[in-house]
This record gives structure tokens, C-alpha cells and sequence, in this order.
């Protein structure tokens, strides 16, 4: 029997096969897990639908974690359908293409705000919602990046963001232990998605990796995976509020 059989859970943040959220949903089904997806908008959905339907999903449905009406919607209909739920993946960021680029400086009231609501408060948000379903306890991950300790050129407003999302991991954790709800956070190494795509100098931070990460290379999205499925198992019963690192370059000066 596998680590996750008779489990449930949801997955935020397939856009692709690239996406670090399919990499951890390919290891929650190998491991017997039952899964729902969503998905941002009817564009990804094309995207999305045939890979959920390829890991046998049981709900394909949309959410735009901006409005709290798409995030209640989604909890409702999981609530209908499976009553309960044992965890959830958030694998959901975005700011601003030129906040990512120009002086931090720059960055505009509405773009911190954007980026923040996004990457930062639909955690909560989204915990919020799944606790009533966790009635068995429950485990919740999140994806975070080193620009959140350290500055990192250009991630700028992102690393703001993720700051914020460590920070709430921990209060979350705090609050919800008492329940059997565990919060953590997985913080990666860069890795080649949609979200990276388009950033400036990504591959010379790819090459720093390679050249001087412990592992001398990038993690992959199935060392994310494994690491992921490792916190929301039973095998993590005794981690909350934890930053889990997956080689993200620590000893890398400015990295
Ligand atoms: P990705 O582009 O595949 O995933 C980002 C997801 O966020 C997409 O599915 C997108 O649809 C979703 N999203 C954006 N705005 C949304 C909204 N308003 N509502 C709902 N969903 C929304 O890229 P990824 O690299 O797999 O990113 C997943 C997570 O991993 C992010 O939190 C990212 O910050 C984090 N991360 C990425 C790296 C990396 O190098 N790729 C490293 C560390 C952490
Ligand atoms: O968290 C991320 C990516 C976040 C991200 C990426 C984009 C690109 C396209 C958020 N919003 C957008 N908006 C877009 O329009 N990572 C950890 C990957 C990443 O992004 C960087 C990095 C790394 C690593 C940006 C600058 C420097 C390094």
C-alpha cells in the first residue's frame, strides 16, 4: 500500500508538465493519493484537464486565487463530493513581468499589492477554507524561493512576497497544530517552468548551480515531488511551520 493510499487532496498551480505542481502531483499518485486540481483560467484549462485526467483526477475545477468566491467554490464542491480532505499543495505565484526587472525601487502600490494577494495571502486564504474540510488533521505545502532570505537580483517584489509566505506558514502552523493541521513550506532551487521563463539571467543562475550548489546541479521538479510528498505524509507527522530547503543554491554568496 502506498504512502498516501486513502488520502484526498487538492493541487494549485498546474499550468503544464513543467510546472513544479505536477512534478508533486506525480508522486502523490504513485503513492496512492487521490487528487483535484484547478486551474487559473479557461486557457490553462486546456492544459491542464488532460494531465489531471491522465493521474485519474476526481474534480478539474477553476480558481483564480484573487477572488475569494472561485476559493469558496472550490472547497464547496470537494466538500460535496469527499466530505473531507487530508491536504493541499500551493504552488501558485506571480507578479508583474517589469517588477521583476526594474529597480525594487520602482515597484508600483498596485504591482507590491498584486504579487503579495497572489503569492503571499491566497495561502491563507486558501487554509482557511480547507481547515473545516480537515477533519482528520491534515498537512498543507507551499512552494517558496531563497529570495525571500536573501536579495536575489531582479526576484525584487517576489521576494517580498515569499517573505510574507514563510511568515504566515509559521502562524499558520501555530494556530492549527492544535487541530493536527500541519504548515510547511518546500523553498527550491530554480528550476526551468513557465514561471521562470522569460526571466533575465535565468540560465546564468542554472549555471551557478551547477558550478557550485552542494549537489553541483538544479533540482528537478521530481526532487520537489518526493520532498513534498515526504511532508504531506504521515512521515512528517512531527513537522510544522518548517522551510524545507531542496538544494536552493544556500551556499551560493549572492547566489
Ligand atoms: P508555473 O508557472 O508552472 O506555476 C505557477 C502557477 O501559478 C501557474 O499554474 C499559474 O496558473 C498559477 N497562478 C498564477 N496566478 C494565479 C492566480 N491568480 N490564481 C491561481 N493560480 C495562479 O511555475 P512554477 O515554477 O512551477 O511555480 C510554482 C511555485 O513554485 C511558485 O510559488 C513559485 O514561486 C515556486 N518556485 C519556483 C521556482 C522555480 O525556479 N521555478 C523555485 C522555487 C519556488
Ligand atoms: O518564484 C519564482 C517565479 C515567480 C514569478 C515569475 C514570473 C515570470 C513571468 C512570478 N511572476 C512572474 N510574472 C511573469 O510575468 N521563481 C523562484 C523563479 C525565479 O524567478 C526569478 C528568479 C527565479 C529563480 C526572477 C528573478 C530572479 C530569479
Amino acid at each position: 500500500m502506498g504512502l498516501m493510499a486513502g488520502k484526498r487532496g487538492i493541487i494549485f498551480g498546474v499550468a503544464n508538465e513543467m510546472s513544479i505542481a505536477w512534478g508533486i502531483a506525480q508522486q502523490l499518485k504513485a503513492a496512492g493519493a487521490s487528487l483535484a486540481f484547478t486551474y487559473l483560467n479557461d486557457a490553462l484549462e486546456k492544459r491542464v484537464r488532460p494531465l489531471a485526467e491522465s493521474l485519474d483526477a476526481e474534480l478539474i475545477l477553476p480558481c483564480d486565487v484573487c477572488k475569494d468566491e472561485e476559493i469558496e467554490a472550490v472547497f464547496e464542491t470537494v466538500r460535496q463530493e469527499w466530505g473531507s480532505i487530508d491536504f493541499v499543495v500551493h504552488a501558485v505565484a506571480f507578479a508583474n513581468r517589469e517588477d521583476l526587472k526594474q529597480g525594487f525601487s520602482q515597484t508600483s502600490r498596485a504591482g507590491f499589492q498584486l504579487a503579495l494577494d497572489i503569492s503571499a495571502y491566497s495561502l491563507v486564504a486558501i487554509t482557511r477554507y480547507a481547515v473545516p474540510l480537515m477533519t482528520h488533521g491534515g498537512s498543507i505545502v507551499t512552494m517558496t524561493y531563497l529570495g525571500s532570505v536573501r536579495t536575489i537580483p531582479n526576484y525584487n517584489v517576489m521576494g517580498v512576497a515569499k517573505a510574507a509566505l514563510e511568515a504566515s506558514v509559521r502562524y499558520l502552523a501555530v494556530e492549527l497544530g492544535e487541530k493536527g493541521i500541519r504548515v510547511n513550506a518546500i523553498s527550491a532551487g530554480p528550476i526551468k517552468t513557465l514561471a521562470a521563463s522569460g526571466i533575465a539571467n535565468f540560465r546564468e543562475k542554472i549555471k551557478l548551480m551547477d558550478d557550485r550548489a552542494p549537489l553541483k546541479r538544479c533540482v528537478d521538479q521530481e526532487e520537489v515531488g518526493k520532498s513534498t510528498l515526504y511532508l504531506l505524509s504521515d512521515l512528517a507527522s512531527g513537522v510544522t511551520g518548517e522551510v524545507h530547503y531542496v538544494d536552493a543554491g544556500f551556499n551560493i554568496t549572492g547566489a
